[in-house]
């Protein structure tokens, strides 16, 4: 995969040079809601870090980071009210995924129940 480019769309985010509704942010994470929900709760979480995808962020990053994203994923999952109910965590990594961003994230989806037919989710394509 690519070396991490410096202005995609999550940098800008994390700079404060575009604009999020944001969820929760500390040392570690930011988290901010989907521009493009495909659920009713659909959150997005991303290192405080210059990570391509999650293939870079566990090779790369300091081993405190790491545990404080992690941490920080499940109590923004907790906070929104998903621990009893369940969610679900994706992470993109490369073409075949569709990752489209090329900074490191996880998003939260929860609020309904989850097909397990990937191809039944929006937007999936049923290609070999
Ligand atoms: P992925 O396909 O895993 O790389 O997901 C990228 C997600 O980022 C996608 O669901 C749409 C979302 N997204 C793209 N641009 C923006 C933006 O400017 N703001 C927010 N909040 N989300 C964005």
């Amino acid at each position: 995969m690519s070396s991490y480019e410096q202005n995609n769309v999550f940098a800008r985010i994390l700079r404060g040079e575009l604009p999020c509704k944001k969820v929760y942010e500390d040392e570690f994470a930011l988290a901010f809601h989907d521009i493009n929900p495909l659920a009713p709760v659909h959150v997005l979480v991303i290192p405080k870090g210059e990570y391509v995808s999650n293939a870079d962020f566990a090779a790369a990053a300091p081993p405190e980071l790491i545990v404080g994203f992690w941490r920080a994923v499940a109590k923004i999952a907790k906070d929104l009210g998903l621990d009893s109910s369940g969610y679900r965590l994706v992470a993109n990594h490369g073409a075949q995924s569709g990752q489209s961003v090329f900074h490191f994230h996880v998003h939260i989806f929860g609020g309904k129940m989850m097909p397990h037919d990937m191809t039944k989710l929006p937007g999936a394509a049923a290609k070999g």
